[in-house]
């Protein structure tokens, strides 16, 4: 029987270590079998480790520590001395996610972050820029988005502008479709057929109920890693819990008033679930601001388009020959989508300016503008 993650871990507390000499990890060689590794979405042949360490992949990450789970069962780990020096980039230490090595011990210690096969990456809010890490070694990524006051394409191609680069696919998951009628349904997965990248993935469901849930199954595949993003309340927690087929993750009521969510979820998990694959939970984001290594790709028949202007430094204004101003004229292309295209590039562009002027050592630009959009609600 394999050892879940509860769903809501005690908090620990610094110093605390007690606990961790109760879960020292056997240097058991029944968890390397190879069954029980692809339960974590382990692939292929075992990595050659010495002996004392085993393989296992990061479940969950607290202030004082770890959480980690070897394919039977889930134990806290430290992470070694080196991860905790202060000039190490933050994208080094190990991330929920991460295939680790573990050195048996009291504690045990995660000595080693196995190479990532991808990483879906934030700039993490605030002032400073910074990126954050919301999950490694994920194949997929569902972005949950409420057809209630959550739906906003926008947010959508925010997300998908961020998946872009991470190595994984995107699907996009509309939750709560039991509240709103076929029409509204309809209406809602014509605007999106309108706005995505042709051949993006989109599902209505009721993210409480397993039958309706079940449309997710073809992609959740064994030896499959899903993270699932959204905001908070989009239900989330609740469609981990079916298909965990057991209410292991806290879930909170929305507000009346707007259908936001109360950040419910404060960290992120991964669960194996039954069927094989391995899903990662995820706090609501506040804010999602891009890391500045976007292609924005998914923008690619607009970038075709600005390529047909008479002029190549065409700001798509009152220039004669514009193919943009000329295709919004004649309504083929979407105003909304053209603003988002004009905003995620500024944003993107300015981000590699930041990026650029802190690898200089220089002052960061953005910083003094006390930039703090809320991405919420574009
Ligand atoms: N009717 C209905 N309610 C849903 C559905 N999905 C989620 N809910 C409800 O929406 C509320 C929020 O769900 P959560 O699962 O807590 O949302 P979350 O995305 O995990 O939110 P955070 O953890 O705060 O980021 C709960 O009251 C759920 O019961 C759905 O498909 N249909
Ligand atoms: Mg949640
Ligand atoms: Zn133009």
């Amino acid at each position: 029987m394999l050892a879940e993650v509860p769903a809501r871990t005690k908090p620990w507390r610094r110093g605390q270590t007690g606990d961790n000499h109760a879960m020292t990890p056997p240097p058991n060689a029944a968890a390397h079998a190879p069954a029980a590794l692809h339960r974590i979405g382990w692939r292929g042949e075992l990595p050659p480790l010495p002996p004392g360490r085993l393989l296992a992949r990061v479940a969950a990450q607290h202030r004082a520590g770890y959480e980690v789970h070897d394919g039977e069962r889930t134990f806290n780990a430290q992470p070694a001395p080196r991860f905790l020096k202060r000039n190490l980039d933050p994208a080094e230490r190990p991330a929920v996610g991460d295939f680790v090595a573990v050195e048996a011990g009291a504690p045990p210690h995660i000595v080693e972050v196995l190479p990532r096969r991808s990483v879906l990456r934030r700039a993490a809010a605030g002032e400073r820029y910074a990126r954050q890490i919301i999950a490694t070694n994920i194949d997929l990524v569902l972005v949950l988005t409420g057809l209630d006051g959550d739906f906003n394409p926008a947010r959508i191609e925010r997300y998908l502008a961020l998946i872009e680069g991470s190595g994984a696919h995107a699907l996009v998951v509309l939750s709560k479709a039991d509240q709103f009628d076929a029409r509204h349904q309809r209406a809602a997965l014509h605007e999106l057929a309108a706005r995505l990248p042709q051949g993006t993935p989109v599902h209505a469901i009721d993210a409480r109920d397993a039958q309706s849930a079940a449309v997710l199954a073809p992609y959740l595949t064994p030896g499959i890693t899903a993270a699932l993003v959204g905001s908070s309340g989009a239900g989330k927690s609740t469609l981990t819990n079916t298909l965990l087929g057991e209410a292991r993750m806290a879930t909170g009521e929305t507000r009346a008033r707007d259908d936001r969510g109360r950040h419910t979820t404060t960290h992120r998990a991964l669960l194996p679930l039954p069927g094989g694959a391995c899903l990662i939970d995820t706090p609501g984001m506040r804010e999602l601001k891009l890391t500045g290594d976007e292609a924005l790709d998914l923008f690619a028949d607009i970038d075709e388009l600005a390529a047909q202007c008479r002029f190549a430094d065409c700001a798509h204004g009152s220039e004669p020959g514009c193919a943009v101003r000329a295709a919004l004229d004649a309504g083929e292309l979407d105003p909304a989508r053209w603003r988002q295209y004009r905003k995620l590039h500024d944003e993107r562009d300015a981000q590699i300016t930041r990026l650029e002027e802190r690898l200089r050592g220089g002052r960061d630009p953005l910083r003094t503008h006390r930039h703090r959009d809320r991405f919420d609600r574009e």
